[in-house]
């Protein structure tokens, strides 16, 4: 038997997208070496980087020749490189579950999560606008409330067992939860979460990072 290469993380530790890559890793038992680009520390927009990342956002994963980009599309290689079929079902019905909530969270929950925490934490005090945050806030209250109606049958996002669709949402289930604003009450969000807090992966690369 061969050794795996060696895994190295492109990305700062404060990208909800990063996060979702190093929970992952650490769920499965994989060491990587995590190198901080982007945001303040930059490098995304350098050749060497775009060469890697023509997108020049983090994550970027390397593991020997292989190259990957899209914080999902990395989830799904890592389950399937490392055969973590509990976390990345085969079974279709199963599978599909698991891929809807992740394209979800990547289409429809990822942007409206990124434009709440960029008007609240991204903007300097002064700069803030109430009415822009309550619009944003309203935005994430309705998805979530989609995703509570789910999980009032459904213990996990992939059905009774702890996925990497789980993983692909936690980190944003994070911001809006200790975001400063005001939320409804969304009873089965906040079992599931509950869940994931009890998951010391979670607990050090999503919560333990704070917001930032
Ligand atoms: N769909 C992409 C989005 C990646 C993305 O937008 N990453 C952000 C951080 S969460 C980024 O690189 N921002 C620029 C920066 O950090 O400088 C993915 O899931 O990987």
């Amino acid at each position: 038997m061969t050794n795996s290469p060696e895994l190295t993380v492109l990305g700062r530790s404060n990208s909800s997208n990063v996060q979702k890559v190093m929970w992952l890793l650490d769920e499965i038992g994989q060491a990587c070496v995590r190198v901080d680009v982007g945001g303040q520390y930059g490098g995304n927009k350098a050749a060497d980087y775009l060469a890697k990342n023509p997108n020049g956002v983090v994550p970027t994963l390397i593991h020997g020749d292989a190259v990957v980009w899209e914080s999902n599309a990395i989830l799904r290689y890592l389950a399937n490189r490392f055969h973590a079929v509990g976390l990345y079902p085969t079974d279709p019905v199963d599978r599909s579950w698991v891929d809807r909530w992740m394209d979800w969270q990547l289409s429809s929950l990822g942007p409206a999560n990124r434009t709440l925490f960029q008007r609240i934490v991204r903007t300097p005090p002064e700069q803030r606008r109430q009415d822009a945050i309550d619009e944003a806030r309203d935005q994430n209250a309705e998805l979530f409330g989609l995703l509570d109606g789910y999980l009032d049958r459904s213990a996990y996002l992939g059905g009774t067992s702890f996925s990497i669709a789980d993983i692909a949402v936690g980190p944003l289930a994070y911001r809006w939860l200790t975001l400063p604003v005001q939320r409804p009450r969304l009873r089965n969000v906040e079992r599931w979460y509950a869940l994931l807090c009890k998951r010391e992966a979670f607990v050090k690369h999503v919560i333990e990072i704070g917001l930032s």
